[in-house]
């Protein structure tokens, strides 16, 4: 029988993989972070992780999951162990990531949650929760005061359910004993990370208590980043892989891409690891790099994910091994393109290369259906801003407009083959509402999904350059399915 991957285990893997060279025993916290998920631990756990072997410091991190025990539970056993499996065609390299030094399950323990959160030693508050974890209205990123989470957690603010809840409480336990103020990192995809979380927190404090709403305000740091790491959600093929690669069982290894890329603003008061020897780019102004990222790989992954579903491929591997598909994404680069601002010397069209080859990788199974979900959170920040651009410069938005059509027909109910979608999302009620009332009819479903303001706002659906092209492409992709019409695309 196979060992399980754990502290007294370490020793005896194969000489190849790479494992932690410091003494995590006596790792104090210094991080919690908030979404223990395959993102966060291939991503700025590995960072950390390679901060720690280099440097040492007090950045062990405790992982908090919100809602459910999984990861707690496969990694609990592993004493925080999980492998990193890193593929492409060239094959795999693992390493073993120490860093995590806990995990806790929020709804078990709520208050063990904040009193890591309130320790004088933990100086930051990562959080990848997801865009819909922000509980905000994805349009205009403001903090969604009707969210359920968030009506609970003003009513029971000791017990709170969401991210933000669990922020407020725990900097007004800090603020009421005198402990300076976390800093707070997202590294979530949404616009303006920082900014948007400080401007939701803020609203959430000042519903609590104006005056705690001003020291948020003023005490507490709130740094912008861009995160960028493909991390597709394991499967059993690949724990059976891992397993067979470390000859010890890992509960839940994450696997991902070689390439890496962490833009962080330089704004810790309380201070941080030395994560710029590790290849993190600390700058005074993430935003340009944001909005790249979001526009080019995010809204490509998307435009990918609704019409390569469609078309019936089931990863962007293999959307991209189509031609057709392969143009689409190259137009639609350049469509996004042209809206940046990027810092001089950026090489935007290296960027696009790259882009291009790394949804290539076929080592990596990245579902479609997966980046499918929570298309309401999403196509704000990935489709929609680009669009109003375009359309404030006249220009043309058909690769931008097929995608957001794209994501109408994927919300329809059923796909090309007549079987029934699986619908993830936060308005996935309202959604379904919709789509039923208005059957698969370009000239009924487009207007109807039109009137979510929290997507479109107020202006877009006013504005026929945008509702024009949407509705033809929705049209065309009922009558001709989604290969044809992403093949008719010049
Ligand atoms: C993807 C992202 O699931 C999705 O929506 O677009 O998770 C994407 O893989 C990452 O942002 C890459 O950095």
């Amino acid at each position: 029988m196979t060992h399980r991957l754990s502290p007294e285990t370490l020793a005896t893997l194969p000489a190849a993989v790479r494992r932690p060279s410091y003494d995590r025993a006596g790792l104090t916290t210094g991080i919690v972070h908030i979404g223990v998920g395959a993102f966060q631990r291939a991503h700025q756990a590995v960072y950390t992780d390679d901060a720690l072997a280099r440097d040492g410091g007090p950045w062990g991190i405790a992982g908090v999951s919100l809602r459910s025990p999984g990861t707690r539970d496969a990694l609990g056993p592993q004493g925080g162990l999980y492998a990193v499996a890193t593929r492409d065609a060239a094959g795999e390299r693992l390493r073993v990531v120490g860093c995590l030094t806990e995990l806790l399950v929020a709804p078990e323990d709520p208050d063990a949650v904040l009193e890591r959160m309130t320790r004088p030693s933990v100086r930051i508050v990562t959080l990848t929760v997801t865009e819909k974890g922000y509980c905000h209205d994805p349009a205009s990123g403001a903090l969604n005061e009707d969210h359920p989470d968030i009506l609970h957690d003003l009513a029971e603010p000791g017990r709170p359910r969401s991210a933000v809840g669990f922020l407020a409480e725990a900097l007004a336990r800090r603020r009421a004993a005198g402990i300076a103020p976390f800093t707070v990192l997202s590294c979530d995809n949404l616009p303006s990370n920082g900014d948007t979380i400080a401007r939701i927190l803020r609203r959430f404090a000042t519903l609590r208590d104006p005056a705690f709403g001003d020291w948020v305000a003023e005490r507490v740091a709130f740094p912008n980043s861009m995160v960028d790491r493909i991390v597709p959600a394991t499967t059993d093929a690949d724990r059976a892989r891992v397993a067979a690669a470390l000859g010890q069982a890992d509960a839940w290894p994450v696997v991902t891409e070689p390439f890496s890329q962490w833009v962080v603003e330089d704004r810790f008061p309380t201070g941080r690891p030395a994560w710029e020897r590790e290849g993190v780019e600390m700058v005074a102004d993430v935003h340009p790099y944001e909005t790249m990222k979001l526009r080019l790989l995010n809204a490509s992954h998307s435009t990918l994910a609704y019409l390569g579903s469609l078309a019936g491929y089931e990863t962007v591997s293999d959307t991209m091994a189509d031609p057709a598909f392969l143009r689409l994404v190259r137009g639609l680069m350049d469509e996004a393109g042209a809206t940046l601002r990027m810092p001089p010397g950026t090489d935007l069209e290296r960027y696009k290369d790259a882009l291009v080859e790394r949804f290539r990788n076929p080592a990596l199974r990245h579902r479609t259906a997966q980046i499918a979900m929570d298309g309401t959170q999403k196509l704000p920040q990935r489709l929609l801003g680009t669009i109003r651009d375009r359309l404030a410069a006249g220009a043309p938005i058909d690769r931008l407009a097929l995608g957001v059509a794209g994501w109408m027909r994927h919300v329809s109910g059923t796909d090309e083959q007549g079987r029934p979608i699986d619908l993830h999302d936060p308005l996935a009620g309202r959604l379904a509402e919709i789509t039923a009332t208005a059957g698969p009819s370009a000239d009924r479903l487009a207007p109807a999904l039109f009137g979510l303001t929290a997507v479109f706002g107020d202006d877009l659906p006013r504005d026929a350059r945008f509702t024009g092209p949407v509705t033809d492409a929705l049209h065309r992709l009922f009558a001709d399915g989604a290969r044809a019409v992403v093949a008719a695309m010049p």
